[in-house]
């Protein structure tokens, strides 16, 4: 009988010379394991039983000999005896032999066009690095990936469904060479293209190093190339996609979303953080592909371990269903003569320190070190020579186990899929084939460049080969031909990213009267004016469908409980419970076709969800309105990269940074209160930064975002400020949207007198500005000018573009920043006070000069109230008031003596410690 999955582990159990052996049975999806001593066969009771078993098996099935074995199991519990949880199974492909269909594709035509992106994909980096040392890129990460890729370009990746958009890939960003290589075989990408990978500034066509969908945007969908973020974000997708179906947003379809992730990458903890959200929602438009070459960038994944081992067990833990794919076919005929299942359990106990270095070393080697451990092993392979030893395929580049895989992962149900793929990194590369340094490779020596020709039999003369020259059948070649037509017959090209015309009809500003209006004296925060202008967004009859609030389990913190009522919580299994609350009111509501996505405590995979959100208009094509609502402290420095790789996929959406501002979040303390996220805001090229003091003012941003992302199609998105002070809120002045957009405008004049003294305000510290100026003009008899600064960082680039153009039009007439012209007549000095670091106002330094004092909250936060709490960061009203006397008397204006005296007079402590480094 050849090994196969029970009888391999029976005769393993059996075998005298095992100290331990390991039984292993699948059982209703559960893989349990139980020690098995040496003496078991010599005892007779267990021989008797193990051959009833036989006889179950033999007469019923498989699954019968499962049925009797769970419920022995189930017996054994009971009965308190212990059972380990053991999650591997042997070492082997998860699908057999004898259950795999035959390749439907034409083999050799498929190896040929993958050994042409193989070439170019491979001469593209070698050419650009020999033209420009240095310029990078990166050979032998698609070199392990080529036949994953491959074989799903050919027969699984659906460009659409019908009129409906086809499945999304997310590609390893450093395969990236590969998936040009073959789009330029395709006639996808044009030669000048691949000749300026990585030549982006030459005013030329040309190809970014990564997927980056903010440059190349009809190409790349996902920018992966920070390791962990293309997995989260796959999770996410996928569920998003189920959220746009249940709400009937969208058609329900095949559709799925494949994950092309490196083993090195699983390290990050975004690539495993989330495995449980696909399972809970049973996502079985999800499929990994991971590539276990064993290698990351500097060696070894698991160098005295085994990755695949690991994964497995993590991922099978996690419910997904597990696919290896470990060995190519020609392991078959070895494994049929493995009677006694001494090869896979050797296959086991390899580490894949030692798997890379027999790729390494050769068949000589392979043979003495693996086989030689044992006679009856080596006499398995004493008709393979050691080239065809070292030859012997690792699963993840042969096309008929990888096909086969696929199909299964595409028909499973009910939970997402993994595929385990084992491959070799650099495959193909000759002598940097699977080395420590390969990743870094970057050209081929000649040698190895003539013998990748011969090998994959590229028909490029030799001389040329040397260069690295591209090479491109021509159009009516058979491969070509093929090749053509797979894509046709699956929806055409895969890398292609549109923007549909939406039709989005911006609501308009007179929709937001009643947050224009102000709350009539009633004292209100800007959170509470945000939930309430969120809930009549989403009854706008045009647009109200497409608003998505997404909220990391922070709903209450921000009285989001109306809206939990409202549209419902979503959840695709409905609500399986009656919520204790259900006669109240705001009672927690979830639904299958429930609005909301609460994610619970992951600001990571609501920045996912908000990425799926915030990119629908192009790959759904709907406009979904993200609203991601959270903890300001626990966002950019906490999801930095997410929010930076989210610019570069052109989301779209509201960020809305609640519980903002270092001192107006009181009790909570240094972890929590946020005085920079501003800053990291600012970092990010299209995201436009408020923060607004009253919630006219949010009004005034979110209608102009809407309209300007959705409806005028501008690529940007926005990170508004919102706090949890309560108080009163004033209508919207005549006049003022313009100065609230563009980051700027004059709130309060001084009513006694011209004033001599500007003070800016943002957040609620404005409110500070306006008691500061009470507190000047009626103690002191100065008068000030109180203005809100909606926006230091849009001020800033507004400035900063306006300087560029005078500096590159020295025969124009100047222009004048916007800061500039409003200041216009404007005098005195100016007292910027702010709830974020001095450098938010400080950006504003070379176009006010000497004229700008900053009053901010730079260093640690404090648990306490708002009054301590600012006045520690010397930002109350007192400050401010101290400070404008303070630098009027340096400037010649007040008495010196008199300004000491004030800050007494204020409670201003002069000698106390520096908030900054307190
Ligand atoms: C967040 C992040 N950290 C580090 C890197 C640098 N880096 C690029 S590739 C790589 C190794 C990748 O190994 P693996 O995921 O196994 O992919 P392989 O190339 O082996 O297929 C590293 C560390 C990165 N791109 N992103
Ligand atoms: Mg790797």
């Amino acid at each position: 009988m050849p090994f196969s999955y029970c009888a391999g582990v029976q005769d393993a159990c059996l075998a005298a010379e095992f100290e331990v052996a390991l039984a292993t049975y699948e059982i209703d999806k559960r893989i349990i394991e139980f020690p098995v001593t040496a003496e078991v066969d010599s005892d007779e009771e267990v021989s008797e039983w193990l051959e009833a078993f036989d006889e179950v098996v033999d007469g019923g099935g498989t699954n019968r000999g499962c049925d009797l074995l769970a419920a022995l199991i189930e017996r054994a519990r009971q009965s308190g005896v212990e059972i380990p949880l053991q999650l591997n199974t042997p070492y082997v492909n998860t699908i057999p032999a004898e259950e795999e269909v035959p390749y439907p594709g034409d083999r050799q035509l498929e190896r040929r066009l993958k050994s042409l992106t193989r070439w170019n994909a491979m001469a593209m980096v070698h050419r650009q690095n020999k033209k420009d040392p240095g310029i990078g890129g990166h050979i032998s990460t698609y070199s392990s990936l080529a036949t994953l890729l491959e074989v799903g370009f050919n027969h699984f990746f659906h460009a659409r469904y019908g009129n409906e958009p086809g499945d999304f890939v997310y590609f390893q960003g450093h395969s990236s060479p590969g998936v040009y290589a073959r789009a330029f075989l395709l006639g996808r990408l044009t030669e000048q293209e691949v000749k300026n990978f990585r030549h982006e500034l030459r005013g030329e066509p040309s190809l970014s190093s990564y997927p980056h969908p903010w440059l190349m945007p009809d190409f790349w969908r996902f920018p992966t190339v920070s390791m962990g973020l293309g997995p989260l974000n796959a999770i996410y997708q996928a569920r998003f996609m189920r959220y746009l179906e249940n709400r009937e947003i969208i058609k329900k379809t095949p559709r799925k979303i494949w994950a092309f992730v490196g083993d090195g990458e699983t390290d990050e903890p975004e690539s495993m953080g989330s495995l449980t959200l696909a399972s809970r929602e049973k996502l079985d438009n999800l499929i990994f592909v991971i590539n276990c070459n064993l290698q990351r960038l500097d060696g070894p994944v698991r160098g005295n371990g085994n990755i695949i081992k690991e994964l497995e067990a993590a991922f099978r833990g996690a419910g997904w269903n597990v696919i290896k794919v470990l060995w190519g076919s020609d392991w078959d005929k070895l494994f049929a003569r493995d009677r006694s299942g001494l090869l896979v359990k050797r296959l086991g106990e390899v580490v894949d320190g030692e798997y890379q270095t027999y790729k390494v070393k050769g068949g000589a080697y392979i043979r003495s070190h693996f086989f030689g451990k044992d006679p009856e092993l080596l006499e398995m392979v004493a008709d393979l020579s050691d080239e065809e030893l070292h030859r012997l395929t690792r699963g993840g580049h042969d096309p008929q186990k990888v096909y086969n895989a696929y199909k299964r992962a595409v028909e499973h149900e009910g939970s997402p899929t993994v595929i385990l793929a084992h491959t070799v990194k650099g495959y193909g590369l000759g002598s940097a084939e699977a080395r420590n340094a390969t990743h870094q490779e970057k050209k081929l020596a000649d040698q190895s460049l003539t013998a990748f020709r011969s090998r994959f039999s590229i028909p490029v003369p030799e001389i040329a080969a040397k260069e690295g020259r591209l090479y491109r059948p021509p159009d009516d070649s058979p491969e070509i031909v093929y090749a053509r037509q797979r894509r046709e017959d699956l929806g055409g090209f895969l890398l292609k990213r549109e923007v549909p015309d939406l039709k989005f009809p911006a609501p308009p500003l007179s929709e937001f009267a009643e947050s224009l209006a102000g709350s009539k004296g009633r004292a209100v925060s800007t959170t509470m004016g945000f939930v309430s202008m969120l809930r009549q967004l989403m009854k706008n009859p045009q647009v109200g469908k497409y608003i998505v609030p997404i909220i990391p389990d922070e709903g209450r913190t921000f009285g989001m409980e109306s809206i939990i009522r409202q549209v419902g919580i979503y959840a695709s299994a409905g609500q399986l419970y009656t919520p204790h609350d259900q006669d109240m009111l705001l009672y927690y509501r979830e639904e299958k076709n429930g609005q909301i996505l609460e994610e619970g405590i992951t600001e990571a995979g609501s920045m996912a969800s908000f990425t799926a959100a915030g990119t629908a208009y192009a790959n759904y094509r709907v406009p979904m309105v993200p609203f991601f609502t959270y903890y300001s402290m626990f966002g950019f420095q906490r999801v930095g990269d997410m929010a930076w790789a989210f610019a570069d996929s052109r989301g779209k959406g509201f960020m809305m940074g609640g519980t903002a501002g270092r001192t107006t979040l009181s009790g909570e303390g240094l972890q929590h209160q946020d005085g920079h996220s501003h800053i990291l805001a600012s970092t990010i090229p299209t995201c436009r930064a408020y923060d607004p003091a009253y919630v006219y003012e949010i009004a005034v941003i979110v209608q102009d975002g809407m309209k300007r992302m959705y409806q005028d199609m501008e690529n940007r998105f926005y990170y508004i400020t919102i706090y949890n002070e309560d108080y009163a809120m004033p209508e919207i002045p005549p006049g003022a949207e313009e100065g609230i957009l563009r980051g700027i405008y004059k709130y309060k004049a001084s009513e006694h007198g011209k004033a001599t003294v500007q003070l800016f305000g943002s957040g609620p510290i404005l409110n500070e500005a306006l008691r500061a100026q009470e507190i000047l003009a009626h103690k002191y008899g100065v008068h000030a000018d109180v203005w809100s600064v909606t926006s230091y960082n849009e001020l800033r680039r507004d400035a900063l573009a306006i300087e560029r153009w005078n500096r590159l039009h020295p025969t124009e007439t100047e222009k004048r920043p916007y800061i500039e012209t409003i200041l216009d007549g404007v005098e005195g000095p100016i007292i910027a006070a702010t709830d974020y670091m001095k450098m938010v106002p400080d950006q504003l330094s070379p176009w006010l000069g000497r004229r700008l004092i900053t009053l901010g909250t730079d260093g640690f936060g404090r648990s306490d109230n708002r009054e301590y709490l600012r006045r520690h960061f010397e930002v109350n009203a007192e400050s401010i008031a101290a400070a404008a006397l303070s630098r009027l008397a340096r400037d010649g204006k007040f008495d010196p003596a008199h300004a000491q005296r004030a800050l007494a007079e204020l409670h201003v402590d002069s000698e106390k410690i520096d908030p900054a480094i307190a």
